[in-house]
């Protein structure tokens, strides 16, 4: 009688180990957004294998204040926007800016990354308030 508990109580247990193993807890989503001070925003930019970035056009309006972060999902990147002195590297892959003036920003990467580096770009599109 007892050996056939025991039974019972090892074969779960294992079914539950191995349950477990194949499918892992599930995991907790996480809230980037969680953190950032209050009126700020987050702007992910990410740089692919593929030479593009997630966007071909990131937009946001005048008086936006957000957190720029830069993602490497595949080789090395950097990005430059000259005209709001933004410059991401895996180093210092974020800054906060703020949008004062309406425009359209050329995004590129700033780090010699293999053949699709040079067309690697894209827009950032401030429009006005
Ligand atoms: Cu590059």
């Amino acid at each position: 009688m007892h050996k056939w508990i025991m039974f019972v109580i090892f074969t779960a247990a294992s079914l539950l180990g191995l349950y477990l193993l194949t499918f892992q807890l599930p995991e907790k989503p996480v809230d980037e957004s969680a953190g950032l001070p209050e009126g700020v925003t987050l702007m992910k930019v990410q740089a692919r294998g593929d030479f593009t970035f997630n966007e071909e056009v990131y937009t946001a309006k005048v008086g936006d204040k957000v957190i720029m972060k830069l993602e490497n999902k595949g080789g090395i990147h950097g990005i430059n926007i000259d005209a709001l002195n933004v410059a991401l590297t895996v180093d210092t892959p974020q800054t906060e800016i703020e949008f004062t003036e309406p425009g359209e920003y050329e995004i590129y990467c700033s780090i010699p990354c293999g053949q699709g580096h040079l067309t690697m770009k894209s827009k950032l599109i401030v429009e006005a308030a």
